[in-house]
């Protein structure tokens, strides 16, 4: 079922949905589109859907204790509708959150879902005040038995919410931390973003020949991983497998998953991996899309961004063609909205040492190694570089530091606009060049 219409064919929703409830390993017994004509305030569905519903459990044995509706309720909706049915209800986002909760694999990953469920928790608390009072019995007297109940469990959770922020904090510290260390190597970091199910994780193990668990699993992947892997030239880059996105991920949880999607912002590269021989292909490009640009990177992000056109062994020729001539017409270089373009396929192999030599020519085109030199004693050029660059190597040379720096040209740009004094044996020889 589902509560709004979308711009997905409500039959590949609804195989979504039951793939997401396959994930967290619920046997469905039923699955159905059911038109909402008009959304009824206490139930979302009518009454006459309700019945039938309710027969349906009460027919099936054993009787089935989950309704799942891939829509938002409201809570009176979701409280009504469980009473209606003698049933548990989930809605997408409390679905979402359960998947999330049993693929986290790390602290912070755990934290952070306890989280975003204490915060959805809450907001259902606060919302259904009134209903509850009404069913309790407490007839809106200011601090009746319900209201009473209801303040006591909200504070509850306000501690439990305020503990678990706090341990967070404690983990992320650390994390930071260790980024820091790694941010030191010289290694740019490649990340491979993508709706849930688009392959990354096949593609992340068969360019890392490593075993990262890659399962026919919606939201197989929670944590990030990352490995160093060499590309052809020989240039090595920390490949990144991520979470997958989905459509109508909940706030909470891209909110909650900020940080650990931290590495995705921090990327150099964007490999935007998408199931090219699925029917939403181009509805799933757009969620990505609206996920990354939540996250911040939205359009007027410059980094280079380029998509896998994953899954090409499932076309048929036609189709294929079609692929292959879309995949030729884009930049060799692009950005989020006009990406570079990759066909391949993560089962068969083809195509992907196309796709590391295409990194690798972008990295290179968007990059360059630059030999700085700046007066001995000028420490703010020096930190600006270290802040903002990779610092190959340093070494002192008369009165003045040579610094050998790997950076975006457009740092390069900036940082001889704010010290145009400084010299590059680069920028000689490119001033030589237009001279
Ligand atoms: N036929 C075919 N199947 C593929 C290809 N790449 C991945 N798959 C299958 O697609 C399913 C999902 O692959 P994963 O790599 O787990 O997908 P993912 O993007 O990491 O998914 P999440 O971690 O859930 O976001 C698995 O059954 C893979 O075997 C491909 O190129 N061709
Ligand atoms: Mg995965």
């Amino acid at each position: 079922m589902r509560g709004d219409a979308g711009s997905r064919a409500p039959s590949a929703r609804l195989d979504e949905a039951v793939g997401l409830a396959a994930a967290i390993n619920l046997d469905v017994v039923h699955a159905e589109v059911a038109t909402v004509n008009a959304p009824r305030a206490a139930t979302l569905i009518g009454g006459g859907k309700i019945e039938e519903l309710r027969a349906r459990l009460d027919a099936a044995d054993p009787r089935p204790g989950l309704v799942i509706v891939d829509g938002a309720l409201s809570p009176v909706q979701h409280r009504n509708l469980e009473k209606a049915l003698d049933a548990k209800v989930l809605d997408r986002t409390a679905l979402i959150l359960e998947i999330f909760g049993a693929r986290a694999q790390t602290a912070e990953g755990r934290l952070q879902v306890d989280l975003a469920h204490l915060e959805y928790q809450r907001s259902r608390l606060v919302r259904s005040w009134t209903h509850l009072e009404r069913q309790r019995g407490g007839a809106g007297f200011l601090g009746g038995p319900g209201e009473r109940q209801i303040e006591s469990d909200r504070r509850a959770l306000d501690d439990k919410i305020v503990h678990l922020r706090k341990k967070l904090e404690d983990v992320r510290r650390t994390r930071t931390l260790q980024r820091a260390k790694r941010k030191r190597a010289p290694h740019p970091v490649v990340a491979l973003v993508g709706y849930t199910n688009a392959g990354k994780s096949t593609l992340f193990n068969l360019m890392t020949k490593s075993a990262v668990k890659a399962e026919d699993l919606l939201f197989a992947t929670l944590d990030p991983t990352m490995r160093a892997i060499d590309l052809p030239a020989g240039l090595r880059v920390i490949l990144s497998d991520t979470v997958g996105f989905i459509s109508d991920l909940p706030t909470q949880l891209v909110a909650a998953f900020r940080a650990t999607l931290e590495e995705v912002l921090e990327a150099e590269i964007i490999v935007h991996v998408r199931d090219i021989a699925h029917g939403d292909s181009d509805a799933q490009r757009a969620d990505v899309i609206d996920v990354l640009s939540a996250l911040g990177v939205g359009e007027d992000d410059e980094r280079p961004v380029i998509e896998a056109l994953n899954k090409i062994d499932l076309l048929d020729a036609e189709d294929r063609a079609v692929v292959d001539a879309v995949a030729g017409a884009a930049p060799a270089v692009g950005t989020i909205e006009q990406p570079a373009r990759v066909a391949l396929s993560a089962v068969s192999g083809e195509g992907v040492a196309r796709l590391l030599s295409k990194i690798e020519e972008t990295l290179t085109a968007a990059h360059i190694v630059a030999d700085i030199r700046v007066p001995a004693h000028d420490g703010a050029a020096r930190a600006w570089l270290f802040a903002r660059a990779e610092i190959l190597g340093e070494q002192a040379a008369g009165h003045e530091t040579a610094i050998t720096a790997r950076m975006s040209r457009k740092t390069e740009g900036q940082f001889f606009k704010e010290f145009p004094y400084a010299k590059s044996e680069d920028r000689a020889r490119a001033d030589r060049q237009h001279a």
